[in-house]
């Protein structure tokens, strides 16, 4: 990848531009003029996983909608390329600058700005960390329609441009259906006020659709309108053993059936997922035996001791018929809590373990899991996989939102090592594309599947979205060098 030379360098000029324009010192992180801000530059120029790395010199912290077009009018003027960034909690290296362009951090941009307490539509600036708005909602009985394990540093606007799904879409569907409206500001500058509040408004093109899952590459997202349902009041979750990828999949009718309405996540986790965990955890397991699988199963309803009971007699019914091996019950908010984090801890756990290799597929359910054995038995034929530290993958394990037939497979490496990119690239992909699967299903294309999207959308769609993309942005300026 090469460095488009369309795109200026930054200047003193510029950098002083900008200052005029957001004023306060702590707005402007400038590291063209200072070479002493290296230091506070670095957590914006590196991903999560510390896969990717940029070189940006300069970021810009926006302070209301005014400053974003603003800055976006004079960038698409003086052909200054920008990343926008919300929590960087991003898996697909899409948050981060490749070269030297302008991060554009949400994170000042954090007003809860409306809600209405009868229809439950929150009006919020697209910086809100997705866990504020969440606890904002539990104070007046709602709750925020998507919930990950990021939550603590991701922000909403970030959600919206990757199109998040997370836990608990199985239930509360996704984003492109919970999202009301937004204001976004076009590269020109132009402030696209779209910020419906109603339900329903089939008033030609739904132009918001394109910005949720656009990750940033047609403008910047900067106030959210959501429908936000009701909170529940009881939560009650299961975690449960099983000894095969098939009867998961026979638990999951069951879970269906037996707990329809209730159901609010269905998730997986294999065992070499767990082992993982409490490697990095020494957590005491939650079941006393081990198993190749294990399921998590929450319900939200409205009747704490009516839901557990409905939630036991379906945990004695699946053990009776041997589909589930052993099984247990949170009996409280703590209990729930350290359930969940078997599940929603995983990604955590395998950051401290070197680095990961990350793919995000959607099979359908009967052939997801073979997904991961048939990449376990590829890695080890290639002589990669082993105990020892001569052996860069220490495991291939997969788990997901099995409601919605979403695995996540995980290649923990002692570091990250070319060699196992090109066993994985594109075998993985080819996989996919064999069985007519997504290769993201909600993480993102970024810079990580660039090369890929061909296998999961035809010339056709590629070709309609580039004129998309040229229509929004035809200087090219928005989050360049990822995936169009
Ligand atoms: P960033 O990482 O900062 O940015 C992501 C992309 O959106 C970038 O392309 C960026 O340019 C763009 N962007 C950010 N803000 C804006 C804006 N205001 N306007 C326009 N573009 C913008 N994802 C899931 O789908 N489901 C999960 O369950 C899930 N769990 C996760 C768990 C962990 C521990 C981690 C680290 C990540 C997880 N993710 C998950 C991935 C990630 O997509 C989400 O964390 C989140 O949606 C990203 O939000 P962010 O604010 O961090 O965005
Ligand atoms: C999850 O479901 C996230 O936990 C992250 O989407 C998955 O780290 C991953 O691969
Ligand atoms: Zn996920």
């Amino acid at each position: 990848l090469k460095r488009d030379e369309r795109f200026n360098k930054l200047t003193q000029e510029h950098v002083d531009y900008f200052r005029g324009i957001l004023g306060s010192e702590s707005a402007v992180i400038d590291g063209v003029t200072n070479d002493k801000a290296a230091d506070d530059i670095e957590p914006f120029n590196a991903d999560w996983m510390r896969k990717y790395r940029g070189h940006c010199q300069l970021v810009l912290k926006p302070g209301s909608t005014d400053d974003v077009s603003k800055i976006l009018k004079y960038c698409n003027e003086n052909s200054l390329a920008v990343v926008p960034q919300g929590g960087n909690t991003g898996l697909v290296g899409g948050s981060v600058p490749v070269f030297d362009e302008i991060v554009i951090s949400m994170s000042r941009m954090n007003k809860i700005i409306d809600f209405d307490e009868v229809g439950g539509t929150l009006v919020a600036e697209a910086g809100t960390i997705l866990e504020v708005a969440d606890q904002f909602l539990a104070s007046k009985g709602y709750i925020f329609p998507l919930d990950l394990g990021a939550k603590g540093s991701c922000q909403i606007g970030g959600n919206l441009a990757t199109n998040a799904g997370g836990l608990r879409l199985l239930r509360y569907g996704s984003l492109h259906g919970t999202v009301l409206g937004i204001e976004a500001v076009l590269p020109d500058g132009t402030v696209l006020d779209d910020l419906c509040k109603l339900r329903k408004n089939n008033t030609g093109y739904d132009l918001k659709q394109l910005f949720i899952g656009a990750e940033g590459t047609l403008g910047i997202i900067t106030k959210v309108s959501i429908q936000c349902p009701q909170r529940s009041k009881a939560q009650n979750v299961a975690f449960f053993g099983l000894e095969s990828y098939e009867l998961a999949q026979q638990a999951f009718r069951e879970a269906k059936g037996q707990l329809s309405e209730i159901l609010s996540a269905f998730e997986l986790m294999d065992g070499g997922s767990q082992e993982l965990v409490v490697k990095v955890t020494n957590n005491k397991r939650p079941l006393e035996g081990e198993y190749p699988f294990y399921c998590l199963i929450e319900t939200s309803g409205s009747n704490a001791e009516h839901d557990g009971a409905k939630l036991e007699t379906f945990l004695e019914d699946v053990m009776e018929k041997g589909i589930v091996a052993d099984g247990t019950l949170a009996e409280n908010e703590t209990q729930i809590r350290a359930l969940w984090g078997w599940r929603e801890g995983i990604t955590e756990a395998l950051s401290h373990l070197g680095g990961t290799y990350k793919y995000d597929v959607s099979i359908p359910l009967a052939d997801m899991y073979q997904l991961v054995e048939d990449t376990r038995a590829r890695v080890d034929a290639a002589g990669l996989l082993g105990d020892t530290d001569e052996h860069p993958v220490r495991a291939v394990v997969g788990y997901g939102h099995m409601g919605d037939a979403n695995l996540h497979l995980n290649i923990s490496t002692r570091r990250f090592d070319k060699r196992v990119e090109e066993c994985l690239e594109p075998f993985v992909y080819e996989w996919i594309q064999a069985r007519q699967g997504s290769i993201s299903a909600e993480h993102g294309l970024g810079l990580q599947k660039k090369k890929y999207i061909s296998y999961s959308r035809n010339d056709t769609a590629v070709q309609l979205m580039r004129r998309v993309k040229s229509m929004f942005d035809p200087n090219g300026i928005m989050n360049p060098y990822k995936y169009i």
